[in-house]
C-alpha cells in the first residue's frame, strides 16, 4: 500500500536521495526545503522518472510558527503521513569553540534541533491518533563521536539521538516506529555548506577518501521503512569503509 513520506530538506543530498529511494518504491511524497526552485525541479524528476505523486511545500524548519502552518496544510491537504523523514540539517564552519561565529552555532542548534522537534511535535499527534507511523531521524557518526571544530555540531547530533529515544519511549505504547540513522562522511553538499561555499575547500575535504554516497543511505533508509510490524530498526550507524570513527579516516595520497 502506497505510504505518504514527509521528507524534511529534500531538495539536496541525502534528503533527495531519500525521495528517489520512496518515489521508485511506490509511495507518496511530501518535500520540504528552503530552496522552492530546487523542490519544484525533485518533484518534476520524480513525476517524470517514476509516475510519483510529489507534493512541496517550502518551509525553513527554524520558524516556529511556519512549521505549525505548513506541517496543519500538509495534512489537510494531503492527508495523515506515515513517515516522517527528520534530515534537514547543517553543519556551519570548524573552528575550536573558543573561536567559533555564534550565530552559526545558534544556526546548527536551530536547525538541527529546534527544527527537527518543531516539525516532529506537528506531525506525531497524528500518528498516536492512528497507532501507527514512523519517524526516521539523521543524526550523524558525529553524534557519537565528537570531533575538534565540531563541538556544536557533534552536540545537535547526539541530541538528535537523545530525542529519537524519548520519543520512542514516550510512543511504546503504540505501533509507532522511531528510527535514528548515523551516516559517517557522505559527499554531498554538506560541506559546501559547511565552509561557507567554499568549493575548493569543499572538494578538497573528500580528496583521496571514497565517501559513501547519498543514496546509500537511502538504500538504508528505506529497508528501514520496509521492515515488518514487528520490527523496530532503533538505530543504524554507516560509516564510509576507510571511516573509523566519525572524523578518523584513511586518505590516500
Ligand atoms: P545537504 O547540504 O546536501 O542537504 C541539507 C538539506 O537540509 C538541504 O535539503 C537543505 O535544504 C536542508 N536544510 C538546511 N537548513 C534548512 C532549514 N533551515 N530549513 C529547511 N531545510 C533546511 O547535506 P546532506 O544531504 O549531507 O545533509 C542531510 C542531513 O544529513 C543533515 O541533517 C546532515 O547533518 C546529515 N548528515 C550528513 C552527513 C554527510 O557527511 N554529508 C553525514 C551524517 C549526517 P534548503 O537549503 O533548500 O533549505
Ligand atoms: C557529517 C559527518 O563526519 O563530516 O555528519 O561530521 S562528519
Amino acid at each position: 500500500m502506497k505510504r505518504t513520506v514527509l521528507i524534511t530538506g529534500a531538495t539536496s543530498g541525502i534528503g533527495e536521495a531519500i525521495a528517489h529511494s520512496f518515489a521508485q518504491n511506490g509511495d507518496r511524497l511530501v518535500l520540504t526545503g528552503r530552496r522552492e526552485e530546487r523542490l519544484s525541479a525533485v518533484k518534476d524528476e520524480l513525476e517524470s522518472t517514476y509516475q510519483a505523486t510529489v507534493f512541496t511545500y517550502p518551509m525553513d524548519v527554524r520558524d516556529a510558527e511556519l512549521v505549525a502552518t505548513i506541517c496543519q496544510k500538509i495534512l489537510n491537504e494531503v492527508g495523515p503521513v506515515d513517515i516522517l523523514v527528520n534530515n534537514a540539517g547543517l553543519a556551519l564552519g570548524l573552528e575550536k569553540f573558543q573561536d567559533y561565529v555564534t550565530e552559526d552555532m545558534l544556526t546548527m542548534l536551530d536547525t538541527n534541533v529546534r527544527g527537527l522537534l518543531l516539525v516532529t511535535r506537528q506531525i506525531l499527534p497524528q500518528m498516536v491518533e492512528k497507532n501507527q507511523g514512523h519517524i526516521i531521524n539523521i543524526g550523524s557518526t558525529a553524534g557519537i563521536y565528537a570531533y575538534g571544530g565540531a563541538a556544536v555540531y557533534s552536540a545537535t547530533k547526539a541530541a538528535v539521538k537523545v530525542l529519537s529515544d524519548g520519543i520512542r519511549i514516550d510512543t511504546v505504547a503504540t505501533d509507532i516506529k522511531v528510527t535514528t540513522v548515523q551516516p559517517g562522511l557522505v559527499e554531498t553538499d554538506f560541506s559546501l555548506v559547511r565552509f561557507h561555499g567554499d568549493q575548493e575547500r569543499a572538494a578538497q575535504f573528500y580528496k583521496g577518501i571514497e565517501a559513501l554516497q547519498a543514496q546509500d543511505i537511502a538504500d538504508i533508509v528505506l529497508f528501514i521503512a520496509n521492515q515488518p510490524r514487528r520490527v523496530q530498526i532503533s538505530d543504524i550507524t554507516i560509516m564510509a569503509n576507510q571511516q573509523a570513527t566519525g572524523f578518523t579516516f584513511h586518505r590516500e595520497q
